[in-house]
């Protein structure tokens, strides 16, 4: 209720702002982010609200609320949508129950690399933005979370060995996976991965060295598989009303610092990927490298998912694809 009352207050008081800016006065951004602070892409987005201060001398102010202390992560996309608030982040592939085409990049084995996530986002970029546009939102920056590696209490050799575990998952495409490796998922958000873990909730996840070490994995599994799953994406987007309620400079200074943030965070998400492999090495994490049969037969489901995934997308996906693989 207390919570409630405050966050009332922020946004009444964000929109005064907005509507003096009108006027050629200061302006400050509200801006929900999903992920705790010390997260890189959370890093990454203080240093755009800076930058954005700074080219416009004072003129926008964003203001990050982050760990779904604003808005709750599901909530991300429909307050920009809404216009509670002008701008946000969240995991795009959340979207993908909306359109299979903001999924490509939580598909498994479809890209999992750094080089073929940038080409797979070349592809799906433009699709998204149109899509997004139909909802009065555009993209300002997506920047890609490293790799996704395989945590569990044992060693996992074959795709049998994850039966009947309770997994978690973070998206519906994750969740599907899951089911069809015969794991129970359940959808937890990464500030209540500790606790799921400590009550028993969920025994295994999916996710970036950088999620397992920031939730100190190794108070609650033993192995991390490096199975380069997928390299998913969070997205930044504006809500163009708010955008054009900007003057012409400050439009161009936001243009210009998401170009750059967008930048920024694909190098500090390449940095991340060794540097947390190794602080959960050090803090007694097995690290292993997977058998081929355990590849093997993850890899058959992500061909299994991507014939229904393409069924779904329709003639967008087919487009995103043909793309993507040339
Ligand atoms: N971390 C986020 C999304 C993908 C990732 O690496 C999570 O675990 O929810």
């Amino acid at each position: 209720m207390k919570m409630r009352k405050n966050m009332m207050a922020a946004l009444s008081c964000a929109a005064l702002t907005v509507g003096l800016a009108t006027a050629g006065q200061a302006a400050t951004w509200d801006m929900p982010t999903p992920y705790p602070d010390k997260t890189f892409h959370t890093q990454n987005i203080i240093e755009f609200a800076k930058d954005v201060e700074t080219a416009t001398g004072g003129a926008l102010t964003i203001k990050v609320h982050s760990a779904g202390s604003l808005f709750k992560h599901p909530e991300i996309k429909n307050a920009v949508r809404g216009g509670q608030v002008p701008v946000g982040e969240f995991f795009l592939s959340r979207l993908s129950n909306e359109h299979a085409v903001f999924g490509a990049d939580s598909q498994p084995f479809l890209a999992t690399n750094y080089d073929d996530a940038e080409n797979l986002w070349n592809a799906q970029r433009g699709v998204v933005a149109k899509l997004l546009d139909k909802q009065g939102l555009m993209p300002l920056f997506s920047v890609p979370w490293p790799p996704q590696g395989l945590y569990t209490k044992k060693e996992i050799k074959t795709v049998d060995d994850l039966k009947g575990i309770k997994f978690r998952a973070y998206n519906a495409t994750l969740e599907t996976f899951a089911k069809k490796i015969g794991a129970a998922p359940t959808q937890v958000e990464v500030p209540d991965i500790p606790q799921a873990f400590a009550t028993g909730r969920v025994e295994a996840m999916i996710t970036s060295p950088s999620t397992g070490a920031n939730s100190k994995a190794w108070d609650f599994v033993t192995h991390f598989t490096d199975i380069q799953a997928w390299v998913p994406k969070n997205i930044v987007v504006v809500s163009k009303k708010a955008f054009r309620k900007l003057d012409k400079a400050t439009q161009d200074a936001v243009l210009a610092a998401a170009a750059t943030a967008e930048k920024r965070g694909l190098e500090m998400s390449k940095k991340e990927t060794s540097e947390k492999i190794q602080i959960m090495k050090d803090n007694g994490v097995i690290i292993v490298t997977p058998s081929a049969e355990l590849m093997t037969g993850l890899k058959a489901v992500g061909a299994e998912m991507l014939v229904d995934w393409q069924k779904d997308a329709g003639a967008e996906g087919e487009e995103l694809l043909k793309n993507y693989q040339k």
